[in-house]
């Protein structure tokens, strides 16, 4: 690892409908492999406080704000941005920091590998929650989404760069999305059946070889993951994540990680923090 990290902790969880989301950042940083980084890294924490003068999503809304700020600050000083959520919403920020602090020296936009059960394509008139974890992809992308386009602003994901791992739980306004913008897509059992090494082909020739990874811990199924805000069957086994992400981590750069969605509330037997441990010590190892 030669890359110095800037690891940002945004416990929220004021962009879904359960708590927990917001206790994952401690609980993660508590983890023996974070010891020894302590000392060669940079450890930062977004004030996340609901404000109560404000509604939840304008709450939300602050707390991305503030993100895409440190995230941006952090980038243009050389650290490799790693942003330790809270729920997916945060991603508005953080990416669109990294977008941004891109295009100073790029034509185009970054590409964009999203690991997710879900699609997070819903603006707040498709949504059927209305909850914000279930739409940062589609602010990223440019869809006009209440409170999380404030905070992407022009700093834009090219949807044809986009692609999205895992995903097996689509809403109606998702799939037409999915459609319009032609985003490529693989659930966990046609990335089995076509074979790691192929996916990996197809996923660099659509992010090109720059890109950041957004990693939602419930694209990995709930028998090993169920600690998760909104869990769906059907994910990947972690080692299969693992072996995939270390196909498509040899090829190109990594710009930039969010590992969000952890929410120790929900956790049965220590079974998600394990599989949490498992990913982030991997992820850690290949940054650099
Ligand atoms: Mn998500």
């Amino acid at each position: 690892m030669t890359k110095r990290i800037c690891f940002i902790s945004t416990p929220t969880s004021l962009g879904g409908n359960v708590n927990g989301s917001d206790l994952g950042p401690f609980q993660i940083l508590d983890l023996n492999l974070f010891r020894g980084l302590q000392k060669d890294h940079k450890f930062i924490e977004i004030d996340s406080r609901n404000d109560l003068k404000k509604d939840r999503n304008n709450s939300l809304k602050d707390v991305c704000l503030r993100l895409k700020s440190e995230t941006f600050k952090n980038t243009l000083l050389g650290y490799f941005p790693f942003v330790l959520g809270g729920d997916h919403s945060i991603s508005s920020g953080s990416l669109s920091a990294v977008a941004s602090a891109y295009s100073f020296e790029n034509k185009e936009s970054p590409g964009l590998i999203w690991f997710d059960a879900h699609a997070d394509l819903n603006t707040h008139l498709t949504s059927p929650s209305g909850n914000l974890h279930g739409m940062p992809l589609a602010a990223l992308i440019g869809e006009k989404v209440k409170h999380l386009s404030d905070v992407v602003g022009s700093s834009l994901f090219d949807p044809k760069k986009v692609v999205i791992l895992g995903l097996r739980d689509v809403d109606p306004g998702e799939t037409a999305l999915l459609d319009k913008e032609n985003i490529t897509y693989f659930s966990a059992e046609e990335i089995k059946k076509q074979g790691l090494a192929e996916i990996a082909k197809k996923v660099s020739l659509i992010t090109g070889d720059d890109y950041c990874l957004s990693f939602d811990i419930d694209s990995i199924d709930p028998l090993f993951a169920p600690g998760v805000g909104t869990p769906v069957d059907r994910g990947f086994d972690p080692k299969e994540a693992i072996d995939l992400l270390d196909q498509i981590l040899t090829k190109g750069n990594l710009l930039s990680l969010d590992f969000v969605e952890y929410n120790p509330l929900h956790d049965k037997g220590g079974k998600t923090k394990e599989c949490v441990e498992k990913l982030l010590d991997f992820l850690i190892s290949k940054i650099g």
